[in-house]
């Protein structure tokens, strides 16, 4: 399924211990050059994240509410993203498709797939009983290909049969007629790549503040008193973060790491923009940092509001704030009775960190208010992660530090627009009065039923009772796990359809029929019958701004995201009209406007520079739950017991690429080079072993007396607690069997995956 061969020429050298500078610079120039024409990475890079330019189709980290850096409010992550979809010296034309089979292109790496360059027009397979390798896709017109889909959904006894993903680089007008196209057909199955990411953050958040995106705002960083970053790593991840860190740091913040690595980015960052840091080296970032073992974020959390509560005893009305508490949050009495129940040696004796450790955390915060808590994945993708994000929020709740200036809950998304996505309908399990809404302005009666998951999703492909699968981006068969169970199951359907910008493994695994239908990128000029068109996103601090393309397509044969879903919709559901809502995208905008809450005046709003920020009551101490209090909720830390010559896996991102999509074979800060191939190791358990430095290993999950094996890894000591290891996805999805999902989000556990480590 997916290559295993290594590439023979691993280069291993120190981890870096400070990210950026300017040779992150060089660097991010570097990609863009060696890829496009000078003329159109320039344009495209000039314009990234600019008033007038296109949102960066990498991270979600927000722009600044003011003063935008007018040489480039990007990173050399965003560089590369902007590299991979504006490069022009190859294509992945039919002239590809033409010279290797689908069995050829299976053999090929993830990097190598992603070099091909864009998808340009629209193609088609017919399997009819042939083998991967007889099998070529072959162009299609847009036109047959939107009655294909439309003759397959037409057919199915049930519009539950079909399933609709998205990825979140989709922007919101495209997001919404897609949904809205979804529900008029009939269902709700919706998944998208939020239920393998941050799923786990809007359930913690949506129960106990009653909204799941952030509380904080821009600003709110360089006002903080203590910010703590859990399970992320920004340097990698979301790097112009660091900038506001180092700003915060400098204003007097200090910053708290806690993370199983020692991950560069946090540890110094030199500033890319500023000839000081670049000439007398970076500024210093984290004051304390907690290399946790994996998966005992809640044990050590629990053990700080311990340790705050003696505080308050100590030192009355001085820790915690009881104002806060009395007056907006619900269940105080029952949490604090709760932690009774908890050793607290043996809650920090979990987490492998010293005990002066966490009470210098404790010491950090007690007198403190203004606390940011960031997160990521290394949060959300463990069986107990909703219970690991409510207790940040007890953490919060008891210091009163949501809905102040300085201070509050900070998750910070993946991908530029999935939190805009969510807010536009993109949900298996929409709210009655989302559905209410779109009853009024639409005239028509939405499926009111919960459809599938992304997991779900695949169970439902695989036992046969989904038969059609559209992909609005993503690239579904690398991004979930259990590769070979998800590859089973898009192979069992009668039509797969990829709605795409670049070629990945989910169009190689495909449906009995399958389509690719190439579509138009954040940074491509979209021209409708009405003109050049914008398009809106949502990033990570709910501010909507939008992003418009900026250069000519390098294909005609390309339609845009919108013009795809109006294709399909209108041989499906013809009673809208969607062409007209397609020419001019102002027409969606406007019916967004009158059924999304906080959207009035959409069209107005967002031409204003730098967009708006969405309502967010959290924001100011409205919480949105039943009763309108904030609630602390009572979790329970649960230890993974594992045998002797077991250790928990979690699968992270490299340097070097965007999810799938790998844009090189290095890992920089971590000193890896020319290999992905790797695990990490503490030199203590790879004695135990009894495996030696670059030892080429297999690794082995056993769930349910089923084993799964990814197969050779080069085994690399590392500074990583001991009974942990780490490996980078989607190599190692095959490990991790469907059903191994987080309690109430259904997230893949994608970072605490039980494994043995065999010799190959
Ligand atoms: N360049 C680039 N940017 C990206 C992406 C990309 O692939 N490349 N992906 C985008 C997307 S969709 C997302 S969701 C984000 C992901 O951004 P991150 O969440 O930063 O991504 P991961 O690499 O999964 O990193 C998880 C971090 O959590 C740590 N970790 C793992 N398990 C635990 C744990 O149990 N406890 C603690 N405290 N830490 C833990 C890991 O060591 C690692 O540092 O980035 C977005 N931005
Ligand atoms: N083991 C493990 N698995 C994980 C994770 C992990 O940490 N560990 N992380 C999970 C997370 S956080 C996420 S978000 C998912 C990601 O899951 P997905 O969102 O499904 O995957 P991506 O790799 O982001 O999708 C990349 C593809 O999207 C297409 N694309 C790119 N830009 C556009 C565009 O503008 N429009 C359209 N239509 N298509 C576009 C390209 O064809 C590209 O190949 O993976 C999850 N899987
Ligand atoms: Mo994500």
């Amino acid at each position: 399924m997916i290559p295993d061969e290594l590439s023979g020429k691993l280069d291993v050298r120190e981890p870096k211990t400070e990210a950026a500078g300017i040779t992150a610079v060089v660097k991010s120039l570097e990609h863009v050059f060696r890829q496009t024409e000078a003329g159109r990475g320039w344009t495209a890079l000039a314009k990234v994240n600019q008033i007038d330019g296109y949102d960066c189709p990498s991270c979600a980290w927000p722009d600044p509410d003011r003063g935008r850096s007018p040489i480039a409010e990007y990173c050399e992550s965003g560089a590369k993203a902007v590299a991979d979809e504006v490069m022009t010296k190859h294509t992945a034309s039919p002239v590809l498709f033409q010279r290797h089979s689908i069995g050829e292109l299976l053999q090929k790496t993830d990097f190598w797939l992603g070099q091909q360059g864009r998808l340009t027009q629209p193609m088609v397979v017919r399997r009819q009983g042939k083998t991967d390798d007889q099998l070529h896709y072959e162009p299609i017109s847009w036109d047959d290909a939107f009655d294909l889909v439309a003759d397959h959904l037409n057919r199915l006894a049930s519009a539950d049969e079909a399933i609709f993903y998205t990825s979140g680089r989709t922007a919101n007008e495209t997001a919404f007629l897609y949904q809205l196209f979804v529900r008029m057909y009939g269902t709700n199955n919706l998944p998208d790549c939020s239920n393998m990411c941050h799923e786990s953050t809007g359930v913690a958040l949506g129960e106990t503040i009653g909204l799941g995106k952030a509380s904080i705002v821009y600003d709110d960083f360089a006002k903080a008193d203590v910010i703590i970053v859990m399970g992320q790593n920004p340097g990698t991840n979301a790097p112009r973060m660091l900038t506001v860190l180092e700003e915060a740091k400098r204003a007097g913040a200090q910053i708290v790491a806690v993370n199983p690595l020692v991950e560069t980015g946090l540890l110094a960052f030199k500033h890319p923009q500023k000839v000081r840091d670049v000439l007398f080296g970076g500024q210093k970032l984290t004051d304390l940092y907690l290399q946790i073992r994996i998966n005992t974020d809640l044990a050590l959390l629990k053990a700080v509001c311990k340790l705050l509560l003696i505080e308050e005893k100590k030192h009355p009305g001085q820790v915690l704030d009881r104002a806060f508490i009395d007056e907006y949050t619900a269940d105080y009495e029952t949490f604090v009775a709760s932690l009774n129940r908890y050793d607290l040696d043996e809650l920090i004796e979990q987490t492998g960190l010293a005990q002066e450790q966490v009470h210098a955390l404790v010491k950090a915060i007690r007198f403190k208010k203004k606390i940011i808590i960031c997160w990521a994945m290394g949060l959300t993708q463990h069986k107990n992660a909703v219970e690991t994000i409510r207790e940040i929020i007890n953490l919060l709740l008891l210091k009163g530090s949501i809905g102040i200036e300085g201070g509050g809950a900070a998750p910070i998304r993946g991908h530029s627009n999935v939190q805009g996505d969510r807010t536009m309908g993109i949900y298996e399990k929409p709210k009655p009065q989302f559905l209410d809404a779109l009853k009024r302005e639409f005239g028509f009666e939405p499926p009111r039923e919960p459809g599938y998951d992304t997991v779900a999703s695949v169970k439902a492909m695989h036992e046969g009772k989904a038969k059609v699968f559209v992909g609005m981006g993503g690239n579904l068969a690398m991004a979930t796990s259990d590769t070979n169970f998800c590859a089973e199951a898009l192979r069992r359907c009668d039509l797969t359809v990829q709605i795409s910008t670049k070629l990945n493994r989910s169009h190689l695994i495909h449906g009995e029929t399958a389509l690719i239908l190439p579509c138009l990128g954040h940074s491509d000029i979209d021209q409708q019958a009405a003109g050049e068109q914008f398009v809106t996103m949502e990033n990570t601090t709910g501010v909507v701004q939008m992003s418009k393309g900026v250069v000519e397509p390098i294909s005609k044969l390309m339609l845009s995201e919108p013009a795809i879903v109006a294709g399909i919709a209108k041989r499906t559901v013809p009673q809208f009209d969607w062409d007209a809502h397609v020419a001019n995208y102002d027409r969606i905008r406007d019916r967004i406007a009158r059924t999304i809450e906080g959207c009035a005046d959409y069209n107005t709003k967002v031409r204003q520079d730098g967009g708006f920020y969405l309502p967010n009551g959290p924001r100011e101490r409205r919480f949105t739950t039943p009763d309108g209090k904030a609630h602390f909720s009572i979790n329970t830390p649960s230890r993974i017991t594992l045998a002797p010559d077991e250790l928990l896996l979690m699968t992270v991102r490299s340097h070097d690429q965007f999810n799938t999509t790998v844009y090189g074979n290095d890992d920089r800060y971590r000193g890896i080079y020319n290999e992905r191939r790797v695990v990490f190791l503490n030199p203590d358990d790879m004695e135990k072993l009894g495996l030696s430095d670059r030892q080429v290993v297999h690794l082995q999950s056993s769930y349910g007396g089923q084993t799964r094996t990814a197969h050779r890894f080069i085994a690399i000591p590392y500074d990583i607690p001991a009974g942990n290891a780490a490996a980078y996805f989607p190599e190692t999805n095959v490990l991790l069997p469907i059903d191994q999902i987080a309690d109430k989000s259904h997230t893949p556990t994608s970072k605490s995956i039980v494994v043995k480590v065999v010799k190959e």
